[in-house]
């Protein structure tokens, strides 16, 4: 009878669980979909576009990876969340160097084939936080790392189409950054269960 009922609490540990589970993914919000023009390019890609400040907490940021392959950084541009921690990983056969110039400057060193290191975004006061990312052994690399406030951003794709997943309900300023290119952000208010759609054209 003892045994049968902690089988029981058990059972609705577990129900529990699911529940709050399933609560969490509920509470996840609201998708921000559109898509990105940039005037004047053959590529859409790697336009950020984000929430330019939501408050509450957020999850800790996972694990970011920036590699150095066939000679350039992949991925050219990488939005990461305030805190983050990038992997630099060397797939090439030759050594490759990782500094920025911007900010509170960074120096990575030189490091092999298969080898990585690892730096931390913890300093930016004020976002975006952006980073060019360089090599002294290839001055015709080029990445950059944008720090943002929240974890709510999406890089859009060749065609220009971007996803933000799991918007929390609240009334936001969503912008967009660009290398080369800039377009002004726009109100967006958002709803449980209520996709929103917003496109933007950016110009030199
Ligand atoms: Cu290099």
């Amino acid at each position: 009878m003892k045994r049968f009922s902690f089988a029981g609490g058990a059972l609705l540990f577990a129900a529990a669980l699911l529940l709050s589970n399933h609560a969490t993914v509920t509470a996840a919000g609201t998708a921000i979909t559109g898509t990105v023009k940039v005037t004047g390019s053959a590529s859409n890609a790697d336009a950020v576009v984000y929430i330019q400040n939501a408050t509450g907490t957020f999850p800790a940021a996972k694990a970011m990876t920036m590699d150095q392959s066939k000679m350039q950084f992949v991925p050219h541009v990488l939005p990461v969340p305030a805190g983050a921690t990038v992997r630099f990983l060397n797939q090439d056969p030759t050594a490759h160097n990782v500094f920025s110039p911007d900010n509170e400057k960074f120096n990575l060193g030189t490091w092999p084939q298969g080898q990585t290191k690892d730096y931390a975004f913890t300093k930016c006061a004020k976002f975006p936080c952006v980073y060019t990312l360089l090599c002294r052994v290839h001055p015709e690399m080029e990445g950059y790392i944008v720090v943002l406030q929240n974890p709510f951003f999406a890089v859009s794709g060749k065609d220009g189409h971007y996803t933000i997943d799991g918007v929390p309900p609240g009334s936001y300023t969503l912008a967009v950054w660009h290398a080369k290119a800039k377009a002004p952000g726009k109100p967006v208010t958002v709803q449980a269960g209520a996709p929103v759609a917003l496109d933007f054209v950016l110009a030199k």
